[in-house]
């Protein structure tokens, strides 16, 4: 059993962390920059330290800063949430060699799929369907030639050091190739300092749908079922759903053993999930894995009774799952929306001090937020202030629930996106299910 967590976070994922390790007998220390010292988290949690200025790079990025902080306040274990340093492999193996248990995966494995060339390997090698690709990096223009008219217009390039949309490349004739990719490897350098880069298959107007999966330190995995996670705008998701509207039990379960297959081969550890495109014929292919908690857990830990938070901690306790798959029965429908402090009409962040501020509530609604009234929302950091998720027992009701709650939300001082998420909800192609992840292109 740990007996001290250190929390290299802050926000609402700072507060779920503390949460689950107040209700599992676990103390915790909060990590805060300058700019946060008057943070929830930093008076929920049982210590709190500064490790430096406002600048995440600085501060909640800092893992000398971080690891001083473990040792000082004789923490066990860190746990990194979700964003800075979470899919941080050298973190994890700082971690590894100073006897403190990173909570997720090893860091041979977080290094493994952050590199998306050599994920994309072990996905095919674990036989799960991958689109079309050139199946190595692709080091010059003539080769990038060849195996785009292998693969057939459009094509993508892709970072193998990006992911979450940064550095990706469409391109649509043979005159362009040249010119495309000479500027992805050039991004690909100045945003991950390595400019390799591979082309994929084009998939159009696909959903982004992803499945969450829980492995112990023992070999046991199961997967917990999708997230349809297609409503985002520029790689930022704002509204996620579980399950998904387009996945029936068979491609579930299909869904589901490809990524418990995946995380078999790799010897993966603890929570993760995979993300996978599927087309409009209900194919999927692999896309990418995280390596960590997702801001949109919630929905998992809705429809499954689970609390995500306290099984990462147990299993990075060494215990083994307390469930197994046939065990893992999903209830009714959640959706979870993110309200950001942005202008809801040109998305401009819109920090600043929160002058009013009421939280609506009811039976099956669960607000994650570390806000207040009179917090200041600094201009540092990600502008996500709240996620609202409903739970019932259909998609129906539980759209008719979210607009109520979101009409209830009051928030003065900074300007919110609640306005577009309440668009969102009487959307007729919404309300159908008719999604792929051009939806929001209509909003703005
Ligand atoms: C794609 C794709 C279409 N075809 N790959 C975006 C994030 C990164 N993880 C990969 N992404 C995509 N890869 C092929 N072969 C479309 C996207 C994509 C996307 C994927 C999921 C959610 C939102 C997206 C928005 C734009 C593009």
């Amino acid at each position: 059993m740990f007996s001290k967590i250190l929390v290299a976070n802050r926000g609402e994922i700072a507060l779920r962390i503390i949460r689950a390790c107040k209700e599992l007998g676990i103390r915790t220390v909060a990590v805060y920059s300058e700019a946060d010292s008057n943070s929830m988290h930093v008076s929920l949690a049982d210590e709190a330290v500064c490790i430096g200025p406002a600048r995440g790079s600085e501060s909640y990025m800092n893992i000398s800063s971080i690891i001083s902080t473990v040792e000082v306040a004789d923490a066990e274990a860190i746990h990194p949430g979700y964003g800075f340093l979470a899919e941080s492999a050298a973190l994890a193996e700082v971690c590894e060699n100073c006897g403190i248990k990173f909570i997720g995966p090893s860091s041979s494995t977080m290094r493994l799929m952050g590199n998306k060339i050599e994920a994309k390997k072990e996905a095919e090698k674990s036989g799960m369907p991958v689109l079309q690709w050139s199946k190595t990096g692709v080091k010059d223009e003539k080769e990038a030639m060849d195996i785009s008219k292998k693969i057939g217009f459009p094509v993508l390039i892709k970072a193998a050091h990006g992911g979450g949309g940064r550095g990706m490349k469409l391109v649509h004739t043979q005159a362009s190739l040249g010119s495309s990719f000479h500027l992805a490897k050039r991004e690909a350098f100045s945003a991950f300092a390595d400019e390799e880069v591979f082309i994929e298959r084009y998939c159009e107007q696909p959903r982004h749908i992803e499945i969450q999966i829980m492995a112990d330190e023992h070999g046991n995995i199961v997967h917990l079922g999708e997230r349809e996670c297609s409503i985002q705008r520029r790689h930022q998701k704002i509204l996620e759903e579980a399950p998904s509207m387009v996945v029936d039990e068979k491609l579930r379960q299909r869904m589901g053993e490809a990524a418990v297959k995946l995380a078999k081969s790799i010897g993966y550890t603890n929570l993760g999930t995979v993300e996978f495109l599927v087309d409009k014929y209900k194919n999927f292919y692999f896309m990418e894995m995280n390596t960590r908690i997702q801001v949109e857990h919630p929905v998992t830990e809705m429809i499954t009774g689970l609390d995500l938070l306290k099984e990462q901690i147990r299993i990075a306790m060494g215990d083994r799952l307390r469930i197994k798959q046939r065990g893992v029965e999903l209830e009714g429908h959640s959706i979870e929306c993110r309200i950001n402090a942005e202008d809801p009409k040109t998305f401009v962040p819109s920090p600043g001090k929160i002058t009013e501020l009421y939280i609506p509530g009811g039976p099956g609604v669960r607000v994650d937020t570390a806000i207040y009234c009179g917090y200041n929302v600094p201009s540092y950091y990600d502008p996500l202030i709240a996620k609202v998720i409903v739970h019932c027992e259909t998609r129906a009701e539980a759209i008719t629930r979210l607009s109520r709650v979101l009409e209830e939300f009051h928030i003065a001082g900074v300007k919110t996106n609640i306005p577009l998420l309440i668009e969102v909800m009487k959307d007729h192609d919404f309300i159908a299910g008719n999604v792929n992840i051009d939806f929001l292109s209509r909003f703005s």
